[in-house]
């Protein structure tokens, strides 16, 4: 949210209500000033009375769900506290598990570093910066034994974030519990295995999407008959909410990727009661709080209306949509950093109320670094004290019947179907996300919130408003990304010549010839692999070999960032025209705008950063080029020559920056090009500013840096060069 907004032809305030406001308001506004419109879109008026609300709805249990997946909710049964986790070598996360069990958290959730993610082994040169950095580095079952060393997986329920090299990540674990003596079909739990979303906002694919969907089939077709109590996809709506959607893109975007899946399940022979009562659900949950609940049981309500309408099913679990929640990193700030436990607290109370079945809440360091052994510890304690202080569990559904959470709901499932319609028609997810239209739209959504952060119109406190001018310095946890890349590459050679060379080259062999053959189920084979030790990157070279690798076009969108800073006021408005014109000053000695090259290196595919960036320089006047994703600091600083750029912005969310951003000075150096301004801008600690400048670097914008203050200090860094 938010702004004011007049009243429209719709939105009705009760007669007898507006009359008293206006006199409480003594003329000095009118009682329709008080309507605001939603980031949705839609009018969030002062008051709600019974007129607002045209659908009673069911109790929970009942179709269209609404109000809940059970008739018990958490009265029977709270939701699962489970928190996302997962860092440096598989002995060390699995320290962290185990603890973290001992101490009240119900189920697990693997967080893998970016060099997994995107299929690599930690002994491959693309991924000296990852490995083990963003979450748990895996290049072997044998990693995969010891992550879950000693955690009886028929008792816990594991939940793994893999999406891209979801295949081998898969064949680890199920060999990993076989070996423990735990078979397949007593494994509990969830795999993401959500690609649309990540050709969307994640990025963390390896191949294109048609040939990333036949692996989903082969996924869902595999469970059926081998894993049955396993949840085949977390159809994700949370990467869509970080990467800037708003609730009704975020909700209408999710539904519409599960119809897809439903259908890539149906075109491969499976029915939808096959699959669809394992899939499962992935929400954000951010501040805009009566939103957020609303959200949570508009998503139930779709996806029953959704399900039945094109599948009609015969079991009623088809219709059920079950979720995972997760407290919004992005409204996580750097500066004043003890107010995300109050956020993260709120956010909580949304994804409850709104009847989740299972949450993480974000750790309140996490805007800068992994989480720290307190600050895990206060984010499962803010779960357990909600579950066990607060009677909040007591009630199913605590906001049901509430005019303004049923007008809500409503307004949402009438805004996200009209998206889904829109999908629908342009004929499905996998078509939109070849043609990119969803991306552009969440990525113009961020833009206007940037912007109206950035020009005070929307407020976040301690960033751009009641600023702590104190120091607030938080001790975070370091990785040692050189010591955990030593170990991951001893532990690979010792693997290769502890094992049969001839039987994984037969394995992998066996994979390429499925991949050419829909008919082969890829999974199936992957755990024969898995069982003779291949390794991750082995698995997923002999696909690739078939499938190749995907490579995504990037655009920068103009004009939106500035119409929405404009709104700010007048005085954000002279603030911008001043930077334009600073750029206009260098540009007229320099005979063409400043250039600047926005990068992501490494295997970071957190871009939202670097497109929000990339558009607001945009409208301040520069001329802006974005780099592809995962490029080397080599590939960067060539390009940046290339492009003949006076600037290279790296924006890093995933702690590369150490590594990279040294190594793309000194490559800059190396080909002749050190008169090029380096500037970082992301998830910076502040601890690492010192070493970023000592290396050459010009800027670094810690996370809530205005992106007019940041376009300002580069051009007078600029202008002094020019002098
Ligand atoms: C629950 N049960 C009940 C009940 N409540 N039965 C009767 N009455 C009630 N009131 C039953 C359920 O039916 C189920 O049994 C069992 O209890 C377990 O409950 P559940 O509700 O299914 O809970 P859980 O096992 O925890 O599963 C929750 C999800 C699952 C379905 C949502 O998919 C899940 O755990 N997802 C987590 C995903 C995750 O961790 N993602 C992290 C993403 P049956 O099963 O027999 O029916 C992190 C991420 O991407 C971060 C960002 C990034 O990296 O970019």
């Amino acid at each position: 949210m938010i702004r004011r907004t007049i009243l429209r032809a719709n939105v009705k305030l009760p007669e007898k209500w507006v009359t008293r406001a206006n006199k409480e308001l003594r003329g000095k506004r009118t009682a329709e000033s008080l309507i605001l419109r939603s980031s949705n879109g839609f009018d969030v008026k002062p008051i709600y009375t019974a007129e607002d609300v045209t659908v009673q709805p069911n109790l929970p249990g009942e179709f269209p769900y609404t109000r809940g997946v059970h008739a018990t909710m958490y009265t029977a049964k709270p939701w699962t506290i489970r928190q996302y986790a997962g860092f440096s070598t598989a002995q060390e996360s699995n320290a962290f598990y185990r603890q973290a069990l001992e101490n009240g958290q119900q189920g697990l959730s693997v967080a893998f570093d970016l060099a997994t993610h995107r299929g690599y082994d930690s002994d491959h040169p693309r991924v000296v910066g990852d490995v083990g950095m963003a979450g748990v580095a895996i290049d072997s079952v044998e990693d995969m034994k010891v992550l879950f060393d000693n955690i009886p997986l028929d008792k816990v329920s594991v939940s793994m974030t893999m999406n891209g090299a979801v295949i081998p990540v898969l064949a680890f674990f199920a060999v990993a519990a076989e070996e423990s003596g735990v078979p397949q079909e007593k494994l509990t739990g969830t795999i993401q295995n959500d690609i649309l979303k990540e050709f969307m906002v994640r990025n963390t694919y390896i191949f294109p999407p048609e040939p990333s969907m036949r692996v989903i089939g082969d996924i869902m077709a595999y469970f059926k008959e081998k894993q049955p109590k396993f949840n085949s996809i977390s159809i994700s709506g949370y990467h869509m909410q970080e990467a800037g959607a708003n609730q009704s893109l975020e909700l209408a975007f999710t539904i519409a990727d599960g119809l897809e899946y439903i259908r890539c399940a149906i075109s491969r022979g499976l029915t939808v009661d096959d699959v669809a009562p394992r899939l499962s659900f992935f929400f954000g949950i951010g501040m805009n709080f009566y939103h957020e609940i609303a959200k949570l049981r508009a998503a139930r309500t779709l996806w029953a209306t959704m399900v039945k309408k094109y599948f009609n099913p015969k079991n009623a679990s088809s219709l059920l949509l079950r979720t995972h929640t997760q407290t919004s990193g992005w409204s996580l700030t750097e500066q004043d950093m003890y107010n995300n436990v109050v956020r993260t607290t709120v956010e909580a109370m949304a994804a409850v109320m709104g009847g989740a079945q299972s949450l993480h809440t974000n750790a309140f360091d996490e805007a800068v670094a992994l989480p720290s052994k307190t600050s895990s510890r206060i984010a499962r304690n803010t779960q357990l004290i909600l579950q066990e202080e607060t009677g909040i569990p007591s009630v199913c559904d605590p906001w049901g019947g509430s005019y303004m959470m049923e007008s809500l709901t409503k307004n949402l499932v009438d805004e996200a179907t009209k998206i889904i319609e829109e999908v629908e028609a342009k004929g499905g997810m996998t078509k939109c996300v070849v043609d990119g239209f969803p991306k552009l739209r969440i990525e113009e959504c961020a833009a206007v919130k940037q912007a109206a952060i950035d020009s005070g119109s929307e407020t976040i406190v301690g960033v751009n408003k009641y600023v702590n001018k104190e120091d607030s310095k938080v001790e975070t946890l370091k990785i040692d990304n050189t010591a955990v890349l030593k170990s991951q590459v001893e532990r690979l050679t010792a693997l290769k010549a502890s094992r049969d060379s001839a039987k994984v080259e037969a394995a992998l062999a066996a994979i390429t010839e499925a991949c050419k053959d829909s008919s082969k189920n890829i999974l199936g084979l992957a755990i024969e692999a898995a069982r003779v030790r291949a390794t991750l990157g082995e698995i997923t070279s002999a696909m690739e070999a078939v499938f190749g690798r995907h490579v995504a076009k990037s655009q920068v969108i103009q004009g939106v960032y500035l119409d929405s800073y404009s709104r700010g006021g007048e005085e954000k408005a002279e603030d911008m025209k001043s930077v334009r014109a600073l750029v206009d000053q260098f540009a007229a000695k320099e005979g063409r705008r400043p250039r600047i090259l926005v990068v992501k290196m490494g295997q970071d595919g957190h871009d939202r950063g670097a497109k929000v960036i990339s558009t607001g320089f945009a409208d301040m006047g520069y001329d802006v080029d974005i780099g592809p994703l995962f490029q080397t600091p080599a590939e960067a600083a060539k390009h940046a020559i290339e492009a003949d750029v006076h600037v290279v912005g790296a924006s890093s969310q995933a702690a590369g920056h150490r590594t990279l951003v040294p190594q793309l000075v000194a490559q800059l150096k190396a080909q002749g090009a050190d008169d090029i301004v380096v500037v970082v801008g992301g998830v910076i600690p502040p601890e690492d500013y010192e070493a970023l400048y000592a290396a050459g670097v010009s800027h670094v914008f810690g996370p809530g840096s205005p992106i007019p203050m940041c376009a300002r200090e580069v051009i007078q860094t600029l202008i002094k060069r020019q002098k």
